[in-house]
């Protein structure tokens, strides 16, 4: 027995963003090292990525997760105890061998990511370094970790604000800033300035899931103007210094190619679909754009991706949900440009990082993401950081849980003097 193999596994119920329960699991190493990860949770899912397993019935509205937090100690403890914790490759394969389904389902993809994330963690812990360092590794330490480029939301929406707006996220890329933490200080002059405008223009100052406004418009479009006012109000360029990303989340309003904007109270099909998105692509200065159509939508995916010819960032998101398969499928039929890359969508670490290296031998560009309901875990900041993604999506800047990860940036930035990822890591004209 070494000092890196896996002595104790051990899982909890935690409770999420959202004040949901969720799954904490922690692995403890024979020489005593220890990790720890936390189950995200998903509002606006794929319907191919990994699932929750939840308790069903009355109690906590069928949310709880005692059987998850079961089969952490017990099915997933037991194919992992006795293992290695630095062959985290062998560890994943032998989570998803014990759960045996494509999607995590018999035991729980909110337990197998937890476990693997710990796993992770525990590994790092007993090498004495960063996580991030401990995955840039490999051999060359650091070497090319880069500090994500950030794109942080101003306004909620979706699934995450009671479907107020239809379109998801609207947020700000800081593509002229030089360093992290100076792309968080635009961002934070502009998050504060749609503030402003929105108490101005009579608004609920609240919050959606993941911290950005509570969307208070009569259209979509409106939404997007007003974050484009915030960035001018701010003092910044617009385009320039601070551009417009969007999540379009169209598998939450769309299917069989037809697609429903309840706010705006009329029903597109997919063509319209793409002449509404070409036309604000033209009027507003927007470099990303993420599941601008529907999950089972691939036509349109393609059509989109012909239309907007290479201009802009086209990431899958629902659409790939963090699939290698997918990921290798979509670069082969022109369907997006970059993906989106979420460890609970995979389920385990190594098929997450599967997904990215796909995305980066397709020539993708890859964006790390949180989830809607989040935890005070960092993970996501340290994988963006060492396996050098180049972009990172967390939420909006307020409430800790997304603080806590744009903080932990702060810190890696600061220590380690990486570079900045930049515009550079985009996909799309952008870059340049
Ligand atoms: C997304 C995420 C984060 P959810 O769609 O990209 O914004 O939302 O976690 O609800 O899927
Ligand atoms: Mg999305």
């Amino acid at each position: 027995m070494s000092s890196t193999t896996i002595a104790r596994v051990h899982g909890r119920r935690v409770w999420d963003s959202r004040g949901r329960p969720t799954v904490e699991a922690e692995v403890t190493l024979a020489g005593g090292a220890k990790g720890r990860g936390m189950a995200p949770a998903g509002a606006s899912r794929g319907s191919r990525e990994a699932v929750d397993l939840r308790d069903g019935g009355k109690r906590l509205r069928g949310l709880d997760v005692t059987q998850a937090v079961a089969n952490v100690a017990g099915p997933l403890a037991t194919a992992i105890m006795g293992r290695d914790a630095l062959d985290q490759a062998g560890i994943d394969a032998a989570i998803a061998a014990a759960d045996g389904t494509p999607t995590k389902a018999r035991l729980g993809g909110n337990a197998t990511i937890a476990v693997s994330m710990a796993v992770l963690h525990a590994a790092a812990a007993a090498s004495g370094a960063p996580l991030w360092r401990h995955l840039a590794a490999g051999g060359a330490a650091g070497k090319a970790a880069t500090l994500p480029m950030p794109e942080i939301q101003i306004f909620g929406g979706g699934a995450h604000a009671g479907r107020r707006v239809d379109l998801q996220d609207f947020m700000a890329m800081p593509v002229g800033a030089a360093s992290f933490a100076e792309a968080l200080v635009m961002v934070a002059e502009v998050y504060h300035a749609a503030g402003a405008l929105m108490a101005e223009r009579g608004a609920l100052m609240g919050v959606a899931d993941e911290g950005g406004w509570w969307p208070d418009f009569r259209t979509n479009e409106e939404a997007i103007e007003a974050l484009l006012r915030a960035i001018e109000r701010a003092g910044y360029v617009p385009g320039q210094e601070v551009a417009i990303s969007l999540d379009v989340a169209a598998s939450e309003i769309g299917r069989g190619g037809r697609y429903r904007l309840g706010l705006e109270k009329r029903e597109l099909d997919r063509d319209a679909f793409i002449a509404l998105q070409l036309g604000w692509l033209e009027r507003y200065p927007i470099v990303s754009i993420e599941d601008p159509l529907a999950e089972d939508d691939a036509k349109g995916m393609r059509a989109f991706m012909q239309a907007t010819g290479g201009k802009v960032q086209v990431i899958g998101d629902d659409y790939l949900v963090t699939n290698a398969a997918l990921v290798a499928e979509a670069a082969r039929e022109g369907a997006c440009n970059a993906v989106l890359i979420k460890p609970n969508q995979a389920g385990t670490i190594s098929e997450t990082k599967a997904a990215l290296d796909a995305g980066k031998a397709a020539g993708f560009a890859t964006i790390v993401s949180a989830r809607s309901g989040e935890t005070e875990d960092v993970t996501i900041v340290h994988l963006a950081t060492g396996w050098n993604a180049g972009q990172l999506k967390v939420g909006s800047f307020a409430r800790s849980e997304r603080m806590a990860k744009w903080n932990e940036a702060i810190r890696i930035e600061e220590e380690a003097g990486l570079p900045f990822a930049g515009r550079g890591a985009l996909a799309g004209r952008t870059r340049r």
